[in-house]
């Protein structure tokens, strides 16, 4: 039986190089003739390119490549430009939003500037990308579900970023470029208003968080598990229902005595993921504007006690006296 745990092991099917779907009038070229990679076949399709490239697409890569070098030149800059410094320190560089009596105005460069110059590349780029995600699956006739799971978290970035901000009146308020100091804002952002554990929107925001990484655990862990049935080949599974879906939709209703479908999986998993982000931009959205602390928020609504009195492990009978 051990012969055919299917977790690693990977076919690789390797054809003459495939270019693809024609493309409707209107549309660029392809970029590219397309080249075969052993190891990225070992992980994926062994096939890199021909690359939709588009005018959004350059548009994009252009304001990307911007914003992080902007990001970069300043995080450099502030360690006078010694290379092994920039190295060694990065993940404690920082380039900060304006400090908070600039309000929403435009600071000297040195002091903010570039950090709403560096926010103004990087939301542009990601725009154009979403763009780019929503052409090409339209001009290949296919839904547009990925661009619309992408815009929630592009979502949650424009509220941390922007749009609280602005209805604090204070680009201090967002977050700042760095690997340290985001997480330091996090846990600040977190201590300043009460504990972010009592804004029910985060508590929302982890249920789909860990939600959706439950669901695609049993969703891979199932596909593998009757791909020796043809179960990954999952569109003939749905039209003409193989043993390997049979199966799979079995073992999850003797299991737990209810399955979801081929299909109904899928819906699933999307919602779970788009709802992460929905619901933690509300919750940041509600924070400092309309909740000041939620700690106090959740002793008004009646989930935390109006004593801080934590049992202590020595009056539990759980552990004994
Ligand atoms: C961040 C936004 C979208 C990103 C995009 C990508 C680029 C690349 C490159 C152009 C992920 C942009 C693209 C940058 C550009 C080029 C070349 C999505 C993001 C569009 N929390 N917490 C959440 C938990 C605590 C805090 C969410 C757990 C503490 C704050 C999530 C715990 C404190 C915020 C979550 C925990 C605290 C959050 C994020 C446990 C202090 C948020 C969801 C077990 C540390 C955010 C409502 C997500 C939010 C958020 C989980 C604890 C603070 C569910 C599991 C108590 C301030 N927390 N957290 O999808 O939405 O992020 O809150 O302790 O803002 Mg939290």
């Amino acid at each position: 039986m051990a012969a055919y745990q299917n977790i690693f092991t990977q076919v690789q099917v390797r054809g003459p190089i495939e270019a693809g779907v024609k493309l409707p009038r209107g549309n660029s070229p392809r970029t590219g003739k397309g080249i075969f990679s052993y190891w990225l076949g070992k992980v994926g399709n062994a096939q890199i390119g021909p690359i939709y490239l588009g005018h959004a697409g350059v548009a994009s890569l252009l304001f990307g490549f911007i914003a992080i070098e902007i990001i970069g030149l300043n995080m450099w800059a502030s360690v006078d430009w010694d290379v092994f410094k920039f190295i060694g320190l990065l993940p404690w560089l920082t380039l900060d939003p304006p400090a908070e009596e600039y309000g929403l105005s435009f600071p000297p460069l040195a002091e903010g500037g570039w950090w709403l110059m560096a926010g103004f590349f990087l939301t542009m780029s990601i725009i154009l990308w979403w763009i780019r995600t929503y052409r090409r699956a339209v001009e290949l006739g296919m839904g547009t579900h990925v661009a619309w799971a992408f815009a929630s978290a592009i979502w949650l970035y424009l509220v941390l970023g922007f749009i609280r901000p602005l209805l604090m009146g204070k680009w201090s308020e967002a977050v700042p470029f760095g690997v340290f100091t985001h997480l330091d804002w996090t846990n600040t952002f977190s201590l300043t208003y009460g504990n972010l554990f009592y804004n029910p929107f985060h508590a929302l925001s982890i249920v789909f968080l860990y939600g959706a990484a439950l669901l695609f655990a049993m969703h891979g862990a199932t596909i593998l598990a009757v791909s020796r049935f043809g179960g990954e080949r999952e569109i003939e599974q749905i039209t003409d229902r193989g043993t390997a879906a049979e199966r799979a939709a079995l073992f999850w209703r003797w299991t737990m005595g209810f399955n979801a479908t081929m299909e109904s999986i899928h819906r699933w998993a999307w919602w779970f993921a788009v709802l992460c982000p929905l619901t933690g931009g509300i919750g940041i959205i509600l924070t400092g504007t309309v909740v000041d602390n939620w700690y106090e928020w959740a002793i008004q609504h009646g989930f935390a006690p109006e004593e801080r009195e934590f049992p202590s492990s020595t009056d539990n009978p759980l552990f004994g006296q």
